[in-house]
Order: C-alpha cells, then sequence, then structure tokens
C-alpha cells in the first residue's frame, strides 16, 4: 500500500506518556478554563498566569518519553517513503514526543511548548525552563515580550497551505487520539473525504467526527497504532 498519507494527531498519542489531554474528564480543559489561558486575550490580561501555566506544562513534559504508537509513526514514514510514496504527519500537539521518536515529515499546527517567540522581534527560540514577563529576548535583548510559540484560541494554526495542500491529495486519512472538537483539525476528515481519501480513525472511543471515517481501531494508542501499522 503507498500513496499520500496524512495522519494528524491528538492528545490521546501523548496520553500514555503521562501528558494530560484536553476534554477527558480528568483532562486540562477540565481542570483549567481555556478561555483564562489559552487565548490571546488571556495573555494580554493576565501574562504571567499564562506564563506559570505553560512553564509548568513544559516542566511536565521534559520527563515525558515517547511510546510504541510514536516509534510506529516513525518507523511507517520511514517505510512509506523508502516505497515512494508520500508522508505527512501533522500534530495538534505542542509536545515534542514525535521528534523524540524519529518523525521528520512533521508539522506542529499549534505550535510547540519547547519554544518561545518574541513578540518584538518575532525570534522563535528554545524556550528557557521559566519564562516570565520580565525575561529578555535571547536575540533582541528587549524583555517582557516573550511568549510561548502556541496557537491560542482565535490564533490562525501554522503550515495551513501546506497542510491543505496535502488533504486535498491525499489517498489515505488517519486521525489518532483526537476528539475531533477544535477546528480547523476537525474539519481535516471532511477534506480528505472529498478528496476520495480512505479514512481511519485510531481511538479509545467514538468521537464527533467518526460518522466521516471508513474504518474505526479502538484501543490506546500504544497498542493500536503499532499493530495498525504492522
Ligand atoms: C482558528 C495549543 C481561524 C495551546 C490548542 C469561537 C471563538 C473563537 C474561535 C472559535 C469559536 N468557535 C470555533 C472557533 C474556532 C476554534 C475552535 O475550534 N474552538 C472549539 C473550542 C470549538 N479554533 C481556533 O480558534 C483555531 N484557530 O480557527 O483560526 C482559521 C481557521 C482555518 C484556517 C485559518 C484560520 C485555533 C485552535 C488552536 C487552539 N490551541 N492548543 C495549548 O496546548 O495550550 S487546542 C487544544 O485542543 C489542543 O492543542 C488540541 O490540539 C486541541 C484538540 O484536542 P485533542 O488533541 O483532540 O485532545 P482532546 O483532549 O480533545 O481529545 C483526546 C482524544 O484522545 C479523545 O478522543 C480520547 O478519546 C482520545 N484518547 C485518550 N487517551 C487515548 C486516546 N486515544 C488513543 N489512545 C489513548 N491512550
Amino acid at each position: 500500500m503507498t500513496g499520500s498519507l496524512v495522519i494528524l494527531t491528538g492528545a490521546g498519542i501523548s496520553a500514555e506518556s503521562g501528558l494530560g489531554t484536553f476534554r477527558d474528564t480528568d483532562g486540562l480543559w477540565a481542570k483549567f478554563d481555556w478561555q483564562a489561558l489559552a487565548t490571546p486575550e488571556a495573555f494580554a490580561a493576565e501574562p504571567f498566569k499564562v506564563h506559570e501555566f505553560y512553564n509548568a506544562r513544559r516542566a511536565n513534559l521534559a520527563t515525558a518519553r515517547p511510546h510504541a504508537a510514536h516509534a510506529a509513526l516513525a518507523r511507517l514514514e520511514r517505510d512509506w517513503l523508502a516505497r515512494g510514496g508520500d508522508f505527512l504527519l501533522v500534530t495538534q500537539n505542542v509536545d515534542d514526543l514525535h521528534e523524540q521518536a524519529g518523525s521528520q515529515r512533521l508539522v506542529h499546527m499549534h505550535g510547540e511548548l519547547k519554544k518561545m517567540r518574541c513578540e518584538a522581534c518575532h525570534t522563535v527560540a528554545t524556550a528557557s525552563d521559566e519564562i516570565g514577563t520580565d525575561t529578555p529576548c535571547p536575540r533582541c535583548r528587549q524583555p517582557g515580550f516573550l511568549r510561548p510559540h502556541v496557537v491560542w484560541f482565535g490564533e490562525i494554526p501554522l503550515e495551513m497551505d501546506l497542510i491543505f495542500q496535502a488533504l486535498e491529495s491525499c489517498t489515505h486519512f488517519v486521525a489518532i487520539g483526537t476528539s475531533g472538537t477544535v477546528y480547523p483539525a476537525a474539519g481535516f476528515s471532511e477534506i480528505a473525504r472529498r478528496a476520495g481519501a480512505h479514512l481511519t480513525e485510531i481511538n479509545l472511543a467514538e468521537t464527533d467526527t467518526s460518522p466521516v471515517f471508513d474504518s474505526h481501531i479502538t484501543g490506546p494508542a500504544s497498542a493500536a497504532v503499532p499493530a495498525w501499522v504492522e
């Protein structure tokens, strides 16, 4: 089997690495108010509180390691390309577990927790452990202009042209560990279906977008993804 494969991952693929999901009963947005922490308005109003929230998640990520699903996707990328296919892994996740596992054809549409961005000179750099409202930018040296390099609600996701182009020409689309509730990612399956692709959903449970998919594999990603890749 080759062709053009687009894979979309969400928080569910990182859950077994110890990183919280968002909408499960013990998820991040069950504990924290995303409107007070993950919007540009929230950052403008309470930058210190928002920095604290992302500093804590970055600290948690420092000890997280990829599991068998991340490794299987990195293997699949190599095999698929070796057979002359096209491959793109789009992740909604801001962790670096796919990179740690060796994925290269990878796009972080919602940004990266381990990076920060200067609002003054637009430099994107590796985030120091603790970013504060007075941390100077490593390039322009101006303090107070750094923010987490993540896409908040109401902001435009990254690499959208590349992603739409891949979706509009894919022959296979696979969604892994995502609830299908946040747009534009939640609409990717519809674009792939219109392109005539075969759609597979790998998740613990049914999701809002399940009816669009041709195949469903139910189970924890650490087991279901390696089994599907093999
Ligand atoms: C945009 C980064 C325009 C930050 C995130 C009203 C006002 C303003 C905006 C809107 C509005 N109404 C709609 C919108 C659009 C909005 C949106 O969709 N809102 C929702 C709430 C309705 N979207 C936006 O604002 C986006 N921007 O629309 O710009 C545009 C559009 C197109 C083109 C150009 C411009 C920006 C959204 C990005 C927000 N940032 N994260 C941070 O991390 O703090 S979103 C956040 O939720 C995560 O990043 C994640 O990506 C996203 C989706 O969550 P999931 O990954 O799916 O995780 P979830 O917990 O929901 O589900 C986990 C799943 O895993 C479950 O299905 C579970 O069953 C499964 N699972 C659990 N364990 C396992 C498992 N599966 C397998 N194995 C397991 N072990």
